[in-house]
């Protein structure tokens, strides 16, 4: 089918702050002498494999958007606001200014729906959205000039175990798959996490002192460097399958479901993924990659 929708692209888009920060775009108030380059300089070789996919919407699924009852999409078609970090404000006060494709978000609600999975569209035009979904669509589409859907996490990871919120997120995936078959677009889609997420204890007084930034525990290293010759080997359902025993030991930021849900949607790529980059930010490992069916990817 000539106008059948596809999903061009999958990244693993982690949201430290710090990488917007020291990009200094204009919409962020602090600003920065430099830091976190292998991490960002990453995120340039991922936007240049984007850009020639010709992606007409982001689909992201952000850990900071806690939900306690089922997951929830933004529905209301442009937010514009403030966005300061609660933890970090000192390095990030970002003016967004973004476009939902709500049409799509309600597909994808009603899909999830129809499989079972409790949902609900967000409607409250004075939502702030959460800083997870801003960050990781700004490194993956700093000029903000295509439609988003934001999904949030809901935690039934802490509620019941990493098993419930994966077969859960492996049917949000599902259904985010079907949805956008059905409407003819081709979608990027950004899973917003970190993997070890152990941060350090203490600051520094400047936050791009480079000389304070590694990995704080060996075990944590050994996770995130297991997870990616899974990804670089294309043993996704391995990811699934370690998925608990990874959560539970490192901390990992993936408990809130969007690894599992764009590797899900994706049908789970036997295929390797193409890793731009690995670093710490306060200790914590991210990893960005990306994720091309069709051999779509250029460089
Ligand atoms: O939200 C985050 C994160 N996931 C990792 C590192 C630093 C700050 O914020
Ligand atoms: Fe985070």
């Amino acid at each position: 089918m000539s106008n059948q929708g596809r999903i061009v692209a999958g990244a693993l888009a982690p949201h430290p702050p710090h990488l917007v920060y020291a990009d200094n775009p204009p919409q962020n108030e602090p600003t920065s002498e430099c830091g976190w380059e292998n991490l960002r300089w990453g995120y340039d070789r991922l936007r240049a494999d984007l850009e020639p996919l010709e992606p007409e919407v982001l689909v992201v699924l952000s850990p900071h958007w806690q939900t306690y009852i089922g997951n929830h999409f933004l529905g209301v078609p442009s937010f514009k606001s403030l966005s300061v970090d609660p933890v970090f404000p000192n390095l990030f006060r970002y003016h967004y200014d973004l476009k939902v494709d709500v049409p799509l978000a309600q597909s994808i609600h009603d899909a999830a729906a129809d499989e079972g999975l409790v949902v609900k569209m967000m409607e409250n035009p004075d939502f702030r959205v959460d800083y997870g979904t801003i960050v990781s669509c700004h490194l993956a589409r700093p000029d903000w000039d295509l439609p988003i859907v934001s999904i949030s996490s809901q935690r039934s990871t802490a509620f019941y175990s990493v098993e419930v919120m994966q077969e859960q997120m492996i049917t949000l995936g599902r259904a985010t798959r079907k949805a956008i078959e059905a409407s003819g677009k081709r979608a990027v889609l950004l899973a917003s996490n970190s993997l070890s997420h152990r941060h350090f204890t203490t600051e520094g007084d400047v936050p791009e002192d480079m000389s304070r930034e590694h990995i704080y525990n060996h075990g944590q290293y050994l996770w995130d460097m297991r997870m990616i010759e899974l990804m670089r080997a294309g043993k996704t359902r391995e990811i699934i399958d370690v998925m608990p025993e990874f959560i539970n030991q490192a901390i990992s930021e993936a408990d809130g479901g969007a690894l599992t849900w764009m590797l899900g949607a994706m049908d789970f790529p036997d295929f390797g993924a193409e890793i731009y980059a690995y670093g710490t930010v306060i200790g914590t490992g991210n990893v960005v990659a990306g994720w091309y069916p069709n051999g779509e990817a250029t460089s």
